[in-house]
């Protein structure tokens, strides 16, 4: 008896002090980005990561595979099916979730003679893939609108069209899984109007689409800086179901030049269904988010983001570990007009520089050594990197690490021309150069790079 209320109170205990996990169901990748494609084999790759980091699902959607989006109605050639039957292998094996998505909305017809040849033709789209062994489809209407924001689609046609074609696969085979779909209002900001009265075009398609179809959404914007409990139950309620996320991060296709080397961070901590991580076209360095989106989606109640970050790199760099902590730190950050989100590129250098900028501006005593060591941290982080990354890695970050070794070089001379209150016409050329790189390679903007700015502003 005694022995009894023991294990019980043991069992009390423990019950009481963990937090249990509780993944997201549905949790993995959505190669939804635009620009050059992954390569079957870098896919075939994917999968495997998947399972060792406990994620479950993959959605085919690259936006340039001109099958999938542009000549959506035409069929895969042969050599595609049977690269595309390997995958859907590879994923089977691996425990992931193989999800063949098609984005007709271009041109897409609904009504009349038109209409129905297309629904047809998406028909044999989806039917190859289920004879390839695919159970689980998506139909996605994102990115629809002008030059000027503005869209003209039929929230309820899209709707009854997704709900036509979920029967039509369900009539044809009994072990047919989730449909999911993106709308072309799919950020919250775009589903309200200024008023906060739900859009017409959300209002059709949410009331009309099927209540067993999963719905993704982007955030209150494309690309945010994180999603609240608040913003996730409005959209819930919007749709009347458990909405999913497709989260756009690490993804840089509309900021090429630069990697997001950073953590997933600021999503909600409980109630999401669905989840899926939009990648960089580079493939191998999507894998420090990925894992890091790995670890929330397997726990979110408890993800710490820079523990994550650092598992992540550990895991993924071994002895070259710390030089990437170093690279990756000033290269996470993701901004222009319309997106942010990352952590700020490399917080702790941007004070020390704005400490040394600001007390040279007032002339004001300060020491300058703790920003000297970081510099050359960098400096030889980037050597480090430079000349032992293996070979497929570095083919996705050249360009950057050598940009990286540029600013640390210049931040250098900058450090020194403004110990000595003198601008060195070499700081200028230094800066140039960094210039004349921007096309292809950019990092720090605010932090590194902004110091040689200042200081080249402070001493002209
Ligand atoms: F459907 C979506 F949820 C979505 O995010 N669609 C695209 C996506 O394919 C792309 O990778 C991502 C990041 O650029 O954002 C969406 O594409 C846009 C959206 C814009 F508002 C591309 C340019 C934009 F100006």
């Amino acid at each position: 008896m005694k022995f009894f209320s023991l294990i019980i109170f043991v069992l009390i205990v423990t019950f009481s002090t963990t937090t249990f996990a509780a993944p997201i169901p549905l949790r993995g990748v959505i190669e939804g980005f635009y620009g050059t494609p992954w390569s079957f084999e870098q896919r075939a790759d994917l999968m495997i990561f998947c399972r060792r980091h406990n994620l479950n699902a993959y959605i085919y959607a690259p936006k340039d595979d001109l099958y999938h989006r542009d000549k959506w109605r035409e069929p895969y050639p042969a050599e595609k099916i049977s690269q595309l039957q390997n995958l859907v292998n590879a994923a089977k094996v691996n425990g992931v979730k193989f999800i063949f998505a098609v984005s007709p909305g271009q041109d897409l017809n609904y009504k009349g003679k038109r209409g129905e040849s297309d629904f047809n033709l998406m028909m044999q789209k989806l039917e190859t893939m289920y004879q390839l062994g695919v159970r689980d489809f998506a139909i996605f209407f994102d990115d629809l609108k002008d030059d000027k924001g503005n869209h003209n689609e039929d929230g309820k046609l899209q709707a009854e069209f997704i709900n036509k074609i979920q029967a039509e696969l369900r009539k044809n085979h009994r072990d047919i899984g989730q449909i999911l779909t993106v709308p072309t209002e799919y950020y919250r900001a775009d589903m309200l109007k200024s008023n906060g009265k739900i859009k017409s075009y959300t209002e059709d398609f949410a009331t009309t689409l099927d209540k067993k179809i999963v719905v993704l959404y982007t955030g209150d914007a494309v690309v945010c800086d994180g999603i609240s409990q608040e913003s996730l139950a409005q959209v819930n309620q919007i749709f009347d179901r458990q909405v999913g996320v497709w989260w756009n991060y690490p993804v840089n296709d509309y900021l090429t030049a630069k990697l997001a080397l950073g953590a997933i961070e600021n999503l909600p901590t409980s109630n999401v269904h669905a989840i899926f991580f939009n990648p960089m076209n580079q493939p191998l360095l999507s894998r420090i988010a990925l894992a890091t989106g790995a670890d929330y989606a397997n726990n979110p109640a408890i993800y710490n983001s820079q523990d994550a970050w650092n598992k992540a790199i550990d895991e993924q760099f071994g002895e070259l570990a710390p030089a990437m902590k170093i690279f990756a730190a000033h290269s996470r950050h993701m901004e222009n007009s319309w997106a942010k989100v990352g952590q700020n590129d490399a917080p702790d250098f941007e004070t020390l520089a704005y400490l040394a900028v600001n007390s040279a501006q007032q002339n004001r005593n300060y020491d300058c050594d703790p920003l000297l060591l970081e510099i050359s941290i960098m400096e030889s982080a980037a050597q480090d990197l430079l000349n032992k990354l293996p070979e497929n890695i570095l083919a996705e970050c050249k360009p950057q690490l050598e940009q990286f070794q540029r600013i640390a070089q210049a931040d250098r001379l900058a450090l020194d021309c403004l110990q000595n209150k003198n601008l060195n016409p070499k700081l200028l050329e230094l800066r140039t150069e960094i210039k004349n790189h921007e096309v292809e390679a950019i990092l720090s903007e605010k932090s590194a790079l902004k110091f040689i700015d200042d200081v080249i502003d402070l001493l002209r």
